[in-house]
């Protein structure tokens, strides 16, 4: 969350700020500010509320110049979105920019107005401002002055920090917040994600947790938590130029939908040999750690906890282990036991979401055989601090509503389960043929789903003037009824609850009438006949049916009854199939509520604060 870019160079750099906050813009999108050194040393700041578009427009309207520059996009914390909550934020000749929290900003807020700091804002970010004008008073450089300013905050930080009185450096510093440098021919550049500086340059630096670094136009110099000197890898990027461009589509959610067929390939590829998974693609030492696998842990946020609960059905029906399913926040806040020869199992698509990282890091000091991530940021913390990742392939996503990172997650899920089973020979030869063919069938039959959009978006005008949805599935198929849900309340605003279909009759029953529509997930499979009942409890109550089945399910449309009828697939692999037509629907109904579908009010990519 929050965008972070910076630059020193020789040229003038406000451009490449904005194309930069552009291209974070999905990270967070309340309001933006820029600001500059020139060459006079005077800063000049600029700040607006809401999309980088009207910052750009300030900054178009009264030209800006300057070789040394810092950006941000703001995804507020504390205090409201406004102009004087922005960053960057100054105090004396210091401006900062800042992603995370500061957890004991009160405390340091009052020690620095006992100092005499004047607080103009109501962000926990601005006392790193004064923090850093305070310690550079007794500091004999920026760089000592941020180091001893760093130790001082708890909580999350990715920081900037430009000094109007030195205009030759930036200082970063990393605590629980992404920052990448990327190198330039006599100039460089910091940003919380290296998309933002692809127009730039392709080489990068990850900092680690605890780095300082100093970055002037020719030299990068980076010091460890205790301030020793450290050398970083550089890395040459091999980045989609275009994932930041929406091509003939409309919106990026809507691209991303379309682009789930090659999503799935892109992650079979290589994984698959001879018919058979190739374990040794999950991880070198995959056989050695899975075969001693006796319970799943599985710790994940939002989309990706949804790609658990399905993951939950296969664990025990495919691989024949014992899997819990956790939301990170809980998690990692209570106490609990681990069960012997457990694997934690973190999903997340950025592999930054900061629940799910702590989860992890509490997780490697409770006994967990080890830790391995589904993720799909190669440079992401959860990578780099887990024992082994297995990654998605999906391609940069930039909706925030997550789409091909959700269908890719069970991909991986689907894979990494044959390769269980196999080893605890819970999975036949003849059944792993099976599923991998299947896996190798669900692009062409997902491209088959999705022609259904036309009539998908007919259906959805139904929906636009209604507050409340449910959304009913039974088995692999109440969690995609789940992940259905979050999809439409997150970018229709439109209330959505998702029940297991058996539920109903516990409670839910009580909400159906003419104005409750009710989608059902209901292919045909061993639970129809169940599914069918449920149906039938909310037909003889005046509900209205939306139910999305195949032709074996047998269902005909009439009056209150709307079906989609989609073509017959695996059964093991139908659960990713029909998370597509859904996300179909609520990406069609919030397009017809006219909302901002890849960046939903209140939102924001990367979920880097708790
Ligand atoms: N806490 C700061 C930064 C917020 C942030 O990182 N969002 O992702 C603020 O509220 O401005």
């Amino acid at each position: 969350m929050c965008g972070i870019v910076g630059a020193v160079a020789q040229r003038d750099v406000v451009e490449i700020l904005i194309d930069g906050l552009h291209r974070l813009e999905y990270r967070g999108y309340d309001s933006a500010g820029v600001a500059v050194l020139g060459e006079d040393k005077t800063m000049q700041i600029v700040r607006r509320v809401g999309k980088v578009k009207s910052l750009e427009q300030a900054v178009n309207a009264k030209p800006l110049l300057g070789g040394t520059g810092i950006a941000h996009t703001r995804w507020a914390t504390h205090g409201e979105p406004s102009e004087i909550n922005a960053h960057p934020h100054r105090s004396g000749h210091i401006a900062v920019v800042h992603n995370g929290i500061i957890e004991n900003y009160q405390e340091l807020k009052e020690q620095l107005q006992t100092r005499g700091y004047m607080f103009q804002s109501q962000t926990d970010t601005e006392v790193i401002a004064h923090l850093v004008e305070w310690e550079l008073r007794s500091a004999k450089t920026l760089l000592e002055a941020v180091q001893k300013a760093v130790v001082q905050l708890r909580g999350a930080y990715g920081t900037v920090v430009m000094n109007e009185q030195d205009p030759e450096r930036l200082i970063v510093a990393r605590s629980g917040s992404p920052l990448v440098i990327g190198y330039g021919v006599g100039e460089n550049f910091l940003a919380s994600d290296p998309l933002a500086l692809l127009s730039v340059t392709r080489r990068f630096t990850y900092l680690e947790e605890g780095d300082v670094a100093e970055i002037t136009r020719r030299t990068v110099s980076i010091f460890n938590r205790v301030g020793e000197p450290v050398e970083r890898e550089i890395h040459e990027g091999n980045f989609e130029a275009d994932a930041a461009d929406k091509g003939q589509y409309r919106h990026y959610m809507q691209k991303e939908i379309f682009e789930q067929p090659v999503a799935i390939i892109n992650t079979l590829d290589g994984r698959i040999k001879d018919g058979k998974v190739d374990i040794q693609s999950i991880a070198p030492n995959a056989v050695e750690i899975l075969s001693n696998v006796q319970h799943v842990q599985i710790v994940a946020c939002g989309t990706s906890y949804n790609a658990g609960m399905v993951a939950r059905y296969w664990f025990e029906s495919i691989a024949g282990v014992s899997c819990d399913v956790e939301i990170a926040s809980e998690f990692r806040y209570r106490k609990f036991v681990t069960r012997p020869n457990s694997l934690l199992i973190t999903l997340s698509q950025s592999g930054e979401t900061a629940d799910t990282l702590a989860a992890l890091r509490l997780a490697k000091e409770s006994g967990y055989m080890a830790a391995m991530t589904i993720c799909n940021v190669a440079s992401s913390s959860l990578v780099r601090e887990s024992d082994f990742a297995f990654m998605t392939k999906a391609g940069v996503e930039i909706g925030v509503a997550s789409t091909k990172a959700f269908t890719t997650q069970l991909t991986c899920l689907l894979l990494l389960n044959v390769a269980l089973g196999r080893l605890n020979g819970h999975v036949s030869e003849e059944q792993e043929h099976h599923i991998v063919q299947a896996l190798q069938r669900l692009p062409t039959q997902i491209e088959s789903a999705l022609v259904f959009d036309k009539q998908i978006e007919k259906l959805s005008e139904d929906f636009a003037d209604k507050h409340h949805t449910l959304f009913l599935g039974r088995g692999e198929y109440y969690p995609i009824a789940m992940e259905s849900a979050l999809k439409l309340k997150e970018i229709s605003y439109i209330h959505a609850e998702a029940y297991a279909a058996g539920e109903l009759k516990h409670g839910p029953l009580a909400l159906i009438d003419s104005e409750m529509p009710v989608v059902v997930v209901a292919p045909e499979n061993d639970l129809l006949e169940k599914v069918k009942s449920n149906i039938e409890e909310v037909r003889a109550r005046g509900g209205q049916l939306y139910v999305f089945a195949d032709n074996d399910a047998g269902f005909e449309n009439a009056t209150g009854f709307k079906t989609i009828v989609l073509p017959k697939v695996d059964e093991v692999t139908a659960p990713i199939f029909y998370t597509v037509p859904l996300q179909l629907l609520s990406y069609h109904i919030a397009i017809i509520k006219g909302t901002d579908v890849d960046q939903p009010r209140n939102l924001a990519k990367a979920v880097t604060v708790e």
